[in-house]
């Protein structure tokens, strides 16, 4: 990758990997696009950037020539709570967003980075250790939208050659920008209000088991994907990606070791339970194995 266009730059993701990228790839060569919420001053005066509507695939196709683009990191979403409010914003924010994505890279057989996620399962995945090929059946707009957008990367890999490839995230836990509209951000929510008032009412229940992992570990993932021998690459999208599996209990027990008063209380709401509930307890990652010491370090089993 040299020149890489990061869209959603301000969201939970982008604002944490725009930097981390520059720091690999180089200032100048990281583009960080933005739409409604703007970029923070630090991605902003630390390299390249552009307002850009990304349902707008002709305004996409001139910033990947303007700046000669051959990667894509494609970070706009509508999360899994959200969409459910407003399925068909979500459809066409998430669809349109990856289709252009694709489309733009088509002549110059670039790179594109879409995530998935563990909304990409539903009720009838099996839900301990679920496989990385097994039933993909969700029941919401969110996940509907992430199993199109793996099929339709594979289809522009094997039809057009665009180097299309993708995780499956699981909830991601971050302290730089707040996840918004999904059913895992309860998992960021808590530590603020443990400190703010070192009480936390959870939209989930007690025994709601959920994957996650650390930030680090999701841009690391990311960029090692990227980076990977396309040779070796058997599943394209998406890997299942996950480090730990824990329901708001778990947390709780670790905040209070903390700080001893920490009172975790519950208001479910049905939306969001009926969305976990959906969704795997733990997932299978073998397919992308952890090694090193503590180096992510993505290999693909042949
Ligand atoms: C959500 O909760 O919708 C997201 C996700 C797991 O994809 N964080």
């Amino acid at each position: 990758m040299k020149n890489i266009l990061v869209i959603g730059a301000a969201g939970q993701i982008g604002s944490e990997l725009v930097p981390y990228m520059r720091k690999i790839y180089g200032e100048s060569h990281v583009i960080a696009t933005y739409n409604h919420t703007p970029l923070p001053a630090e991605l902003m005066e630390g390299g390249p950037s552009a307002k850009m509507d990304a349902i707008d695939g002709q305004a996409m196709q001139e910033i990947v020539s303007k700046y000669n683009i051959d990667a894509i990191f494609n970070l706009v979403a509508v999360l899994s709570a959200k969409g459910e409010a407003n399925p068909t914003f979500s459809w066409k924010i998430n669809m349109d967003t990856t289709f252009n994505c694709l489309e733009v890279m088509k002549d110059v057989k670039g790179a594109v980075f879409t995530p998935s996620s563990i909304g990409a399962f539903g009720p009838t995945t099996p839900q301990d250790q679920t496989p990385q090929d097994t039933v993909m059946r969700p029941t919401t707009i969110y996940g509907i939208s992430k199993v199109a957008g793996e099929l339709l990367a594979d289809y522009y890999h094997l039809k057009f050659g665009v180097d299309a490839r993708g995780l499956r995230y699981p909830g991601i836990i971050s302290n730089v920008t707040l996840p918004g509209g999904g059913t895992t951000d309860y998992a960021v929510e808590i530590y603020y209000e443990a400190i703010k008032n070192k009480a936390y009412t959870c939209n989930l229940s007690a025994g709601t088991f959920l994957d996650m992992m650390y930030m680090p570990d999701a841009l690391r993932s990311a960029v090692e994907l990227m980076e990977a021998d396309p040779a070796k690459l058997v599943h394209r999208n998406c890997f299942n990606v996950t480090a730990m599996s824990f329901d708001p209990e778990i947390i709780a027990a670790a905040i209070r070791k903390h700080m001893p008063d920490f009172r975790l209380e519950y208001k479910v709401d049905p939306i969001k339970q009926a969305i976990a509930n959906s969704w795997p307890n733990s997932m299978d990652d073998s397919a992308a194995v952890m090694n090193g010491a503590g180096n992510l370090s993505l290999t693909w089993i042949p």
